[in-house]
């Protein structure tokens, strides 16, 4: 009797120890999603948890944001791939550490184990609107091509790429046949015509290396390429964090063209326009200095006679963003859209989607290059529909793993907007295909086709443009076959491919 009373006794404060550590542990979690959205959503959309499996919150996402929130018990912890990152930390603590684990405690608690697959569509082959034409680029003792920028040249009717492992920039004519190879590049990672010369571009340069790295040696050469020659004339601007997009226009009353930057920084970088001065010197003013600055399209959105920009910030706070302009270098932002921050958005376009007159927004979600790389059911193609100033609502979803760059353009001459996306991390295992998708408007929706060239390349680059002055939108395309890849990610024959890819036209 004596003994059971103690057994039961000791069952009781078992059971209230067990029912103690539940609602402690109940508590901390509820509290730790109120302190995530008191922390997380000040600097970017709160992700749900939902969004990644609980090992790689664990492992890789809570400890990058334990860096970024300045913890020095995470800090001090790191595992190898992120200790190059710890330089990001801010210079105190922002929360302190109990907060911290109750907000790890809620992600690590509502996570998944594993994320679910999308349900696919069938990728039918595109038929009768494209030819594949693979290119055979002369590369004496080199290795497989990475291709890190690829350009048409509609006026001169000809092709630029910039290959990082060969080192090689590459100019074609609208066949793909040899012009010039320029030897010896840095990783070429924009290529914009000039409004000065016939054959003068801005090549910019991301610096010596692709991967993510802290050093800050990008920059601008202005170039000519007249007559199969190539001669810097002038460097134009050194010293960039990681740029990745320029272009060359008109923004104020002045004469000249501005030159608006996107510098994808590891630390710092954001979106800048440089002015030339008297002098013929370019002069920097930022205009928002968030790191992440991916792409900027250039156009008079308001139609009040000057030229406005839009802007995609893809790291950490994922948006875009809309700069009105308001003359002499003055501009008003106004956000047209945010993603959550570990959507990895890659690409954005403004077109008119749905025809109803007014421009929408077309997105990619699909870099997987940092610490997650994992198939992710929500990367893919978005079209957010404009329902009036500017002002956006989500209307069609396309899963596409790993989805890189998407272009709209009339390709198939009927008056509607398609689309051509590639995907850098397709899922080679289940969906090989889905490396480049061709979806062609139908008016309500889009039917989701393919072409049989995922063997050819890994698709990173793409530009469209009539490159054979027949009036029709003709596609180039360039492989990048090195990189992480999610498991089941990898096609072996990459390294085999020639890398470089037209999709000629055939319409007209
Ligand atoms: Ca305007
Ligand atoms: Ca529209
Ligand atoms: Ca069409
Ligand atoms: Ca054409």
């Amino acid at each position: 009797m004596h003994h059971r009373k103690h057994i039961f006794f000791g069952l009781i404060l078992l059971l209230g120890l067990v029912e103690m550590s539940l609602w402690s542990c109940g508590k901390k979690v509820e509290e730790g999603e109120a302190l995530a959205k008191t922390y997380c959503a000040s600097c970017h959309v709160l992700p749900s948890p939902a969004l990644l499996p609980k090992n790689v919150w664990q492992l890789s996402t809570l400890p990058y944001m334990g860096i970024l929130m300045g913890i020095e018990d995470e800090i001090a912890n790191l595992p190898a791939p992120l200790k190059d990152y710890a330089i990001l930390r801010p210079s105190t603590q922002m929360i302190s550490k109990e907060d911290y684990e109750k907000i790890k405690a809620y992600y690590i608690d509502q996570a998944p184990e594993t994320l679910a697959e999308p349900a696919y569509a069938p990728l039918p082959e595109l038929q009768g609107l494209f030819s594949a034409e693979d290119i055979s680029l002369e590369i004496t003792n080199g290795t497989f091509p990475n291709m890190t920028s690829i350009a048409i040249d509609a006026a001169s009717q000809q092709i630029l790429a910039g290959d990082q492992s060969n080192r090689i920039i590459w100019q074609l004519d609208s066949k793909g046949n040899l012009i010039q190879k320029i030897t010896n590049q840095n990783a070429l990672t924009h290529i914009e015509k000039t409004g000065l010369g016939k054959n003068q571009y801005f090549f910019t340069y991301i610096g010596t290396t692709t991967q993510a790295n802290p050093e800050v040696n990008g920059y601008t050469d202005l170039v000519d390429l007249s007559k199969g020659t190539y001669t810097v004339l002038k460097s134009v601007m050194k010293g960039l964090n990681r740029p990745i997009y320029l272009s060359a226009q008109n923004l104020d009353a002045e004469v000249g063209d501005e030159l608006i930057l996107s510098e994808f920084g590891f630390k710092e970088g954001g979106l800048s326009v440089w002015k030339k001065n008297a002098k013929g010197d370019y002069q920097k003013t930022i205009l928002n200095p968030q790191t992440g600055a991916t792409r900027t399209i250039v156009r008079d959105f308001n139609q009040d006679g000057r030229l406005d920009m839009a802007s995609l910030f893809a790291q950490g706070d994922e948006r875009v963003i809309l700069y009105l302009n308001e003359g002499g270098l003055h501009f008003k932002e106004k956000i047209l859209q945010r993603f959550p921050s570990i959507y990895g958005t890659s690409s954005f376009d403004l077109a008119d989607m749905d025809r109803d007159g007014d421009l929408d927004l077309l997105c990619t979600a699909g870099d997987n290059a940092d610490f997650s790389t994992i198939l992710k059911p929500y990367h893919g193609i978005y079209i957010y529909q404009n329902t009036g100033d500017f002002t956006y609502k989500p209307w069609q979803f396309f899963p596409q793993n790993g989805a890189t760059k998407a272009i709209a353009a009339d390709f198939d001459g009927d008056g509607d907007q398609d689309i051509a996306s590639i995907a850098l991390f397709p899922d080679v295992a289940k969906r090989p295909l889905e490396g480049f998708m061709y979806l062609e408007n139908q008016g309500k929706t889009f039917t989701q086709k393919t072409l049989p060239i995922h063997h050819l390349g890994r698709w990173s680059v793409m530009d469209a443009g009539d490159v054979d002055g027949d009036g029709d939108i003709d596609l180039v395309l360039g492989s990048h076959a090195v990189a992480k890849f999610p498991a089941g990610g990898f096609d072996p024959a990459w390294k085999q491919a020639k890398g470089l890819l037209i999709l000629r036209n055939t319409h007209k």
